[in-house]
Parts: C-alpha cells; structure tokens; sequence
C-alpha cells in the first residue's frame, strides 16, 4: 500500500514537473502542482510565461488536463483555472473577460461555499464526482494551477490609413514542431459584431526571418471593428489564447474646407469659382492635400462632380487661391457649388465645404454673350481710359497757364540798383520767386537785365 502512494506520487510530480508545456491543438499548457499559489499569484505566475491562468472550453480540455493529474493523490489537489464570479456573483467569467459557456463543474458546484467562495479550480481527487471537474474555492487559497498560451508567436503591423480601409500585416513562425505554415494558415478576420466575423483573404504573403508574414487589405471597416489574426480555420472568437486582436485603426481625420468658394465670374454656360486652398490649422482634418473636387447641384437634383484640380504641392502650399471653371451649365439656372478637399491615400475625400449659390445668365440677355465678368472688364477699362484722358487734359491746362503767368510777370522783375555787388548785403531783398523759376536763374536775370 505504501509503495502503491509512492507510485502515485511520483506519477503525479513526474506529470507536472515545471515549464513542461503540453500541446492540444492550438494551445500549450502548463500544469504545475509546486508552487501552492493564491488565485492573484497564480495568475502573475502564468502572466510572467506569457500566457493565462487556463481556460478550459471542451470535454476534449478538460479530459486532456485531467490526464496531468491523475491518478489522484490520496489527498486531493485542487488546480486554479482561469474563471471567476469575483465581479457579479453567480456569475462566472474566464480571465479575458468572456462568458463561461462550458459547464465543467462538479455535481454540486459551484456552491459559493460560507459566501466566499469566487474562483474555480480544477479537482484532483479520489471521489469520482470531483475528478477533473470544477469547484469554486476561496481565492485565497493556495493551490496548484495550470496555464495556457497559444501556440503561435504573432507580429502584427498595421498603418494608418483613411477611414473605410485598413492595411494591415500578421507574420507567424513559418515551422511549428512538426508542422510548416502554408500561406492560407495565417488568417485575418474582422468581428463586425459579436455574431458576424469575416475572413479576409490575403492580398500578398512571403516567408522571411522564418516568419510566414501575410499582408491583408480589408475595405468598409468601421471604428468599432475589431480586427484578429489567427492560424487555420477561424478561431471561436472568444479563445484569446489562440489569436491576437490588432489595435484599433489609427485612422488619419479628413481635410475639410472652413469656407466655401465665391464666385468670380459668371455667363450662361459657364461659373467660374475660387477658394482658398486647404491649410493645416486652420482648416479641419490632416494633409497632405493633394486635390479639389468641385460638385454643383441643381436646386432639385444630385451632387455631380463637375472636375478638380490636382496639386504639385502638399500641405506646405499655404494661402494659395485655387480657380475653377464649371462648363457645361445651362443658362439661367440656379445651381449650388461646393469644394471637397482630398488628402492622399485611397478614400481620401473630406467632406464638401460650404456651398455657393449661383444663377447662370439667361441667354438673349444683353450681356449674355458678353459675359457679366467681361462687361466689368470692359468697363473698367473704359474708366481708366477715361481717368488718363482727364489727366492728359488737366495736365495740358496747366501748363498753358503756367506760360501765359510767365510772359505777365517777366516786365515786373526788380531791377538791383546800380553797382550791385553780391557780396554786398545792402541789396534788394528779391522778390519770390516765379513760377519755374531757380533762384540763380532769377539772380542771373537780374545780373544780365543790370
Ligand atoms: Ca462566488
Ligand atoms: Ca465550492
């Protein structure tokens, strides 16, 4: 009999010897009955491994671990697996926050035994009913336990992108054991909600550094998507350890425009519009811009795009005014224009800016032809014409003037007295000066007039 515990003994501790992971599928388990650790501390213990206290989904786990630990001792041993009801009583979750659908408990539990009891373990034990299943105990007991992880090491990338797309990358040690990943293994798929994933397909795959690394382009995702990468046929969501969720996409805001265009030119067939060009700060969004798309709308219809303009220059194109011409429009209709700025990248788009309201030109109108735009040309040119007339003759006037002054005034000139030195300041104070006239030339005059 003694030696017959021995032999159970050492079974038990040669199963559970330490950092000896075992395989089920896409998982890797560790069950160790050495360290005697509280719920709190068992959990640490798995984290610092990389992995979690276990979850435990099937009859094909649950019988699978039992074989770990069993036969049982003589005195039983309970294992700390990765569920609790320390949130809502009664309610039990696994560590990663899901619902405990598999019902692995032991006939009478779990029992929240004396009103303290929230974490489950796993019984190794000599009653039938108890063996390999489960049993709420108190948390701060200190038991043996099993972890879990996955089997696979993922990398994950992902790029910012304009909203509507994601373009993201998961790579996975190309050989495991015994097995070699083939380009369709590595998988993304998106949750749309809880009950709607979706496998993406991958849109370019190589095996580099001994990592499989698959590139996924994935279109129409939303904000609240999430995004997960696993290997082989599509994992239950809700086993964390056998996939890993991407971050939320860092989507890049699109530009929009603060003010709308305004017009500056207008006929029957033809608008032409300015705006000023989308500028960092100001505006709303990220650059680089790198286009305008102009929409009109009849008062009763669609948005059309009526053309754009593509730019040489990004973001650091600052306070340029961009011009556009809409052709095409019929005459005398009312139309809404707006711009939309477009950042690069595919679905860059922003939205469309304030709108302007026009009214093409009646055709037979007077000006219709002519262009209301030309008409004002015209005009202005023929008031600067005007302008530069009256200039030429004000200027004319007063020179004729300026020579009559002159032929009335020269008889009047003060005459110096007689053996005028100009060194003698007893002379003539000088009268002002005429019109035109220099004082030396006046002096001169007076000199040769003496
Ligand atoms: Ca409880
Ligand atoms: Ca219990």
């Amino acid at each position: 009999m003694f030696v017959g515990i021995v032999i159970l003994v050492l079974n038990v501790l040669r199963s559970v010897s330490a950092d000896t992971w075992h395989r089920l599928d896409d998982a890797l388990y560790l069950v160790d009955n050495t360290s005697r650790l509280n719920y709190d501390e068992a959990h640490a213990y798995c984290l610092t491994r990389g992995a979690n206290l276990t979850r435990i989904d099937s009859d094909k786990i649950q019988s699978f671990l039992t074989t770990f630990i069993s036969p049982p001792l003589t005195t039983e041993r309970c294992f700390w697996i990765g569920c609790h009801d320390r949130e809502v009583e009664g309610q039990f979750k696994w560590l990663d926050g899901t619902q405990v659908r598999y019902d692995g408990w032991a006939s009478d539990q779990p029992d929240d035994g004396r009103g303290i009891q929230d974490c489950a373990c796993l019984w190794s034990s000599q009653d039938p009913n108890r063996h390999g299943r489960w049993d709420d105990n108190t948390c701060g007991a200190r038991l043996d336990l099993i972890c879990q992880k996955g089997v696979y090491n993922f990398t994950l990338t992902s790029s910012r992108s304009n909203p509507g797309s994601a373009y993201v990358s998961c790579a996975v040690d190309v050989v495991q054991g015994d097995q070699t990943l083939s380009p369709n293994d590595v998988r993304v798929s998106v949750v749309k909600n809880v009950s709607s994933t979706t496998s993406i397909p991958y849109s370019s795959t190589n095996v580099n550094g001994g990592l499989r690394n698959n590139s996924f382009v994935i279109d129409s995702i939303q904000d609240d998507d999430k995004i997960f990468c696993h290997v082989g046929k599509l994992a239950r969501t809700e086993r964390s350890f056998s996939r890993v969720d991407f971050s939320p996409i860092n989507f890049y805001a699109l530009p929009g425009l603060t003010s709308g265009p305004s017009v500056e030119d207008i006929s029957s067939t033809f608008v032409t519009v300015s705006w000023s060009s989308w500028i960092p700060c100001l505006d709303t969004g990220e650059g680089p811009v790198i286009s305008y798309l102009v929409y009109l709308q009849t008062m009763d219809g669609e948005w059309v795009e009526g053309g754009g303009i593509d730019l040489d220059m990004g973001e650091g194109d600052l306070q340029r005014r961009m011009e556009f011409v809409l052709t095409g429009l019929e005459p005398g209709t009312e139309y809404n224009i707006s711009v939309s700025a477009v950042r690069e990248g595919v679905g860059g788009e922003g939205p469309k800016g304030p709108l302007v309201s026009v009214m093409t030109i009646e055709s037979g109108r007077r000006f219709g032809a002519f262009g209301k735009g030309n008409l004002l040309w015209f005009l202005f040119g023929v008031s600067l014409a005007g302008n530069i007339l009256l200039v030429v003759v004000i200027m004319i006037t007063c020179r004729r003037q300026g020579k009559q002054q002159k032929k009335k005034t020269l008889p009047n000139l003060t005459r110096a007295p007689s053996g005028y030195d100009p060194k003698d300041h007893q002379y003539e104070v000088p009268g002002p000066l005429e019109t035109g006239m220099t004082t030396s030339m006046k002096v001169f005059r007076e000199q040769k007039a003496a």
